[in-house]
């Protein structure tokens, strides 16, 4: 399934029913005053978040939607109507932009929006009939509806966001800790799209981390899949920033760490100043060496040696695969989600 982030649609709201122009014509009333009913309201656009999408992949092919149009009015001041508003389900995350760029509102969590009204019905010749006009021959026409292009973006909500090189571990670590099944596999890029994991932690509480396509050197400038995915960790408190400590790659674990570190600056570099945008470079970290099960003692403590020497402090050391450390990296994690909620 295709992974959609960003579309342009253009949505209208319904217009409003006429109102009616219509008199009584019963058999006891021969001169019957007017019984026109008023129009029905046009069908507002409405946006709503839930949590069962997490792509816009509906608004893919589909780009223009209409709320319904309110009915006419009708004789014995029967009301139109009204128009069946426009419901736009988006996944929770998404921002609304007009077509200029300008954020309209930005859909954070449950919730629902009225984007555009639908135009008022217009009012039946019945509602015209004063003491000196008894037979009106006037009724409004429904009001118009509005339409508007609008732009879906969407930046997925989660509270903590998993870095890394591709083949690091990262799904590996989010199908251990969360109820989430990514596609696991020993070779680059075997996850292409974001996805998200809730991790039940202690007390009923529970939180959301999200997973996205490994980072490589040079990302920044289209590398790989590049950072087309970074936007959906812009909103986490902080990051898992996962090392392969394994040697497998032929690549240096500390040198990983400053590679992925780098590319999130790039990615500041380039986004700045943007209106919504909160700059990754400078997010708390929790630096995690996974796979040591596969390294000598020797070896980890010299991978530990040199982060401490070099940034003043040890990375956690887990196992994805056999499960050592993992029950304190979500403590970690937990406490870290948590108490930073409480100092807010
Ligand atoms: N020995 C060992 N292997 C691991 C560990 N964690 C992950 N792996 C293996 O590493 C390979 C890559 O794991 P993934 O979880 O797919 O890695 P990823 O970081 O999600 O990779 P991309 O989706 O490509 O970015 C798989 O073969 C895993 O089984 C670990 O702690 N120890
Ligand atoms: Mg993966």
């Amino acid at each position: 399934m295709k992974f959609i982030d960003e579309v342009s649609i253009t949505v209208a709201s319904g217009h409003g029913g006429p109102g009616s122009i219509s008199f009584r014509r019963e058999s006891f009333y021969p001169r019957g005053g007017p019984d026109g009913g008023d129009g029905g309201r046009g069908g507002n656009v409405i946006l709503k978040t839930t949590r069962h999408l997490n792509s816009l992949m509906d608004y893919r092919s589909q780009k223009k939607f209409f709320a319904e149009d309110g009915q006419a009015g009708a004789a014995k001041n029967c009301t139109g109507a009204d128009g069946k508003d426009l419901i736009l389900l988006v996944p929770v995350g998404t921002i609304v932009r007009s077509s200029e760029g300008e954020i309209l509102i930005d859909l954070a969590d449950e919730m629902e929006h009225l984007l555009l009204k639908g135009g008022r019905g217009g009012k039946g010749n019945t509602f015209f009939k004063t003491s000196v006009n008894q037979a009106p021959e006037k009724a409004q026409p429904g009001e118009d509806g509005s339409s508007m292009d609008i732009i879906l973006e969407l930046k997925l909500i989660a509270d903590v966001g998993i870095i890394g090189f591709p083949n690091a571990g990262k799904s590996t670590l989010i199908s251990r800790i969360s109820a989430a099944k990514p596609k696991i596999a020993d070779y680059p890029f075997t996850t292409l799209t974001p996805h998200l994991g809730v991790v039940k932690a202690a007390e009923e509480k529970s939180f959301l981390v999200a997973d996205i396509p490994g980072l490589i050197k040079g990302a920044s400038q289209g590398v790989g899949l590049g950072m087309q995915f970074l936007k959906h960790i812009e909103r986490t408190k902080f990051f898992i920033h996962l090392v392969d400590a394994s040697g497998m790659s032929g690549r240096d674990p500390f040198s990983d760490y400053q590679d992925i570190n780098e590319e999130l600056s790039k990615y500041d570099e380039a986004n700045q100043g943007k209106e919504g945008f909160f700059p990754l470079s400078t997010r708390p970290q929790i630096i995690v060496l996974n796979k040591i099960d596969t390294v000598s003692e020797e070896n980890l403590k010299k991978i530990k040696n040199e982060f401490k020497k070099k940034i003043g402090s040890e990375p956690l050391v887990i196992s994805a695969v056999t499960g050592k450390n993992i029950k304190e990296l979500v403590q970690i994690m937990t406490k870290m989600v948590f108490s930073n909620e409480e100092t807010l």
